[in-house]
């Protein structure tokens, strides 16, 4: 296909003290975004996350191929389906698995093999990664950047949810290749991230591990 150009109209340029202010602004909302692992069973209308997945799928891409596919799971049947199977996985690596080091690196989240989230959240999102896309007559589209593009949609989309408030968890329960299973996804989709969203339970607690990040200077060189 041939490419086709148009002009760039949504583009905004902004004077230098409103792009700071602008910054600084994002910098302030976005640093109180806490990954949360208590989350209250209150519901989150859908189309709150409808358009938080929109703003998903505006992500960068290779090719701008998107090889993403989002499913999103309200069915409390299915929400403990994943529950036994991700519990059971966990329990392999909290008790063998994992190796000391990396037992050592959790330590300070207090992570164990308890998943009580999965059920009492409103909605798991699971996210596939998709190596191909098949077209409607059968033939394959490869696609490229596949992880890099996918991490970045989760980035949009956790950015998004935090923006609407809600809170997020990023699970990764490993393998995840029980989600194929569960959720009847094709071969070509390889589950990346298990995504749980909602509003956190009234007293949630979060690691104090958590809220250190590093300075400026420790994640960025000026060359
Ligand atoms: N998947 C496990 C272990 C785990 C691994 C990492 I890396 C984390 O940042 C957090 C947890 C679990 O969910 O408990």
């Amino acid at each position: 296909m041939a490419a086709e150009f148009v002009s760039h109209t949504q583009y905004i340029e902004y004077p230098q003290s409103e792009m700071r202010q602008r910054a600084s602004a994002f910098y302030e909302e976005i640093q109180r975004r806490r990954t949360v692992r208590e989350f209250s069973d209150r519901p989150v209308p859908r189309d709150i996350i409808e358009t938080c997945l929109l703003a998903a799928g505006t992500a960068p891409s290779g090719a701008n191929l998107q090889p993403w596919q989002f499913v999103v799971i309200e069915d409390p049947a299915v929400k403990q389906q994943i529950r036994t199977a991700a519990e059971a996985e966990e329990r392999e690596f909290y008790s063998g698995k994992a190796p000391q080091e990396w037992l050592d690196a959790l330590a300070p989240l207090g992570t164990d093999a308890n998943k009580g989230f999965l059920t009492t959240a409103p909605y798991l999102i699971a996210i596939f990664a998709k190596s191909f896309d098949v077209l409607p007559d059968g033939r394959k589209v490869k696609n490229y950047y596949v992880t890099e593009s996918v991490g970045l949609a989760v980035g949009t989309l956790i950015t998004a949810l935090h923006h609407s408030g809600l809170a997020s968890l990023t699970h990764t329960p490993s393998p995840m290749g029980f989600l194929n299973k569960i959720l009847d996804r094709p071969k070509n989709e390889r589950a990346l991230i298990l995504l749980v969203v909602g509003y956190p339970a009234k007293d949630a607690q979060i690691p104090a591990h958590a809220k250190k990040k590093k300075s400026l200077d420790e994640i960025a060189v000026f060359i």
